[in-house]
């Protein structure tokens, strides 16, 4: 066999190794359900909703949330606004005739990002549990008392959830929540896990700590923090939500290649967690690490060695090996894909990873962005 064969499958399988490992242990312990001890809560709830031009779906979610299974009297609504269409003059308007919730608006003068506009409403924030939602996403009517249920137990200080249905219809982003799933089950059991997700978030107010103003991943970065506080940050399969997302490889990259880019420079900023707090900095953190950072680029020189190795050994028909990567990023986007479609998933988020990192080591990646209106079609 030629040493460059040789070498990449070497990689391939150094590569692998972890994920191996951590398959054996998913086998081995078998986490189902949130790891919390639960127990029925009705605490007061704070829901923070920022919203950046949102005019077309922002009285679709308020609908959304008076909706939900909860006492409205305990909720209040938390809007941090910073369009510059008449989202707010909406929001305003739907208020006039409500009693409860009651509604603290925020009306920030200039777009200067998420982050700041989030440490600001959770400033604001008053109540018990402080839920954080994204506009462009749907919740169920049960999601406050599961979520509840998880922060009752006196160990858990966050949690997060699970997308059921993607908007839009999307079997790219379904596959890799899929899998996704599955991992923060496992991290939960085991300690916590990192993720926490834009669309919905729980947090006890006792807890919350300010996110840094850059932040490209406010959720999981304010999780993170609180973890390394004392609180257990958990993922619960029962909290749900719905978000819409793309297949199509080049829409895709805009959304994914930024949240990459949050969470890379998250784990770079806090590397100093690595191997403490328990089994949080012993195997979670380096667990995301291992997919984040080294998984992109050890893939990709696997690739590269790989085919310069197929193309030494079977002359031209060693380009069968790139032209196959290819092929599969065809079918892949057009969810043609069949059973191995979460295998492309997870595939695409590696692409995301490696060009989030790319563009770190550029010096890019600050923190606005355009609000994505085929994504908003998807929500109506
Ligand atoms: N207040 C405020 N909200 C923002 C800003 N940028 C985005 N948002 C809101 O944050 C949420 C997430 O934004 P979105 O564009 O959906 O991010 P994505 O889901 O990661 O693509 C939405 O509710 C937006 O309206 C901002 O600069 N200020
Ligand atoms: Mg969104």
């Amino acid at each position: 066999m030629n040493p460059f064969v040789l070498v990449a499958g070497t990689l391939l399988a150094i590569t692998a190794a972890p994920y191996v490992a951590f398959l054996g242990l998913y086998a081995w312990m078998r986490p189902s359900g949130s790891p919390a001890t639960k127990r029925p809560a009705e605490p007061t709830v704070s829901l923070v909703l920022p919203t950046y031009n949102e005019s077309r779906i922002v009285e679709a979610k308020l609908d959304d949330l008076l909706a939900l299974d909860y006492p409205m009297e305990k909720v209040e609504l938390v809007v941090v606004d910073s369009s510059s269409d008449d989202t707010r003059e909406i929001i305003r308007n739907y208020f006039t005739k409500l009693e409860a919730p009651d509604l603290t608006l925020i009306e920030e003068d200039e777009r200067r990002g998420l982050a700041p506009a989030l440490n600001e409403a959770y400033e604001a924030a008053e109540r018990e549990m402080v839920v954080k939602t994204d506009c462009d996403s749907k919740l169920p009517p049960d999601v406050l008392l599961e979520a509840a249920a998880n922060l009752a137990d006196p160990e858990v200080d966050a949690v997060t959830g699970r997308n059921v249905e993607v908007l839009g219809g999307s079997e790219v982003e379904s596959g890799y929540r899929g899998v996704q799933s599955h991992i923060q089950q496992l991290e939960s059991h085991l300690d916590s896990t990192l993720i926490f997700h834009g669309p919905f978030s729980a947090f006890e107010n006792d807890a919350l700590l300010p996110i840094d103003p850059k932040s490209l991943a406010d959720d999981t970065e304010l999780a993170l923090k609180i973890r390394r506080q004392g609180g257990r940050v958990v993922f619960d399969p029962s909290v749900t939500y719905k978000e819409a997302s793309h297949s199509e490889f080049v829409k895709r990259r805009t959304q994914k290649d930024r949240r990459a880019m949050g969470l890379i420079r998250l784990l770079v900023q806090h590397r100093d967690a690595l191997g403490k707090y328990r089994k949080y900095g012993k195997v979670v953190l380096p667990f995301n690490w291992w997919f984040m950072i080294a998984s992109p680029w050890l893939l990709t020189v696997t690739l590269v060695i790989g085919t310069v190795g197929a193309i030494i050994q079977f002359g031209g028909f060693g380009l069968a090996l790139p032209v196959g990567v290819g092929l599969f990023t065809y079918l892949g986007q057009r969810d043609l894909l069949g059973p191995v479609q979460a295998l492309y998933s997870l595939f695409d988020t590696q692409v995301s990873l490696l060009r989030a990192s790319v563009e770190l080591l550029r010096g890019k990646g600050d923190g606005t962005w355009d609000v994505d209106s085929e994504l908003r079609e998807a929500f109506e």
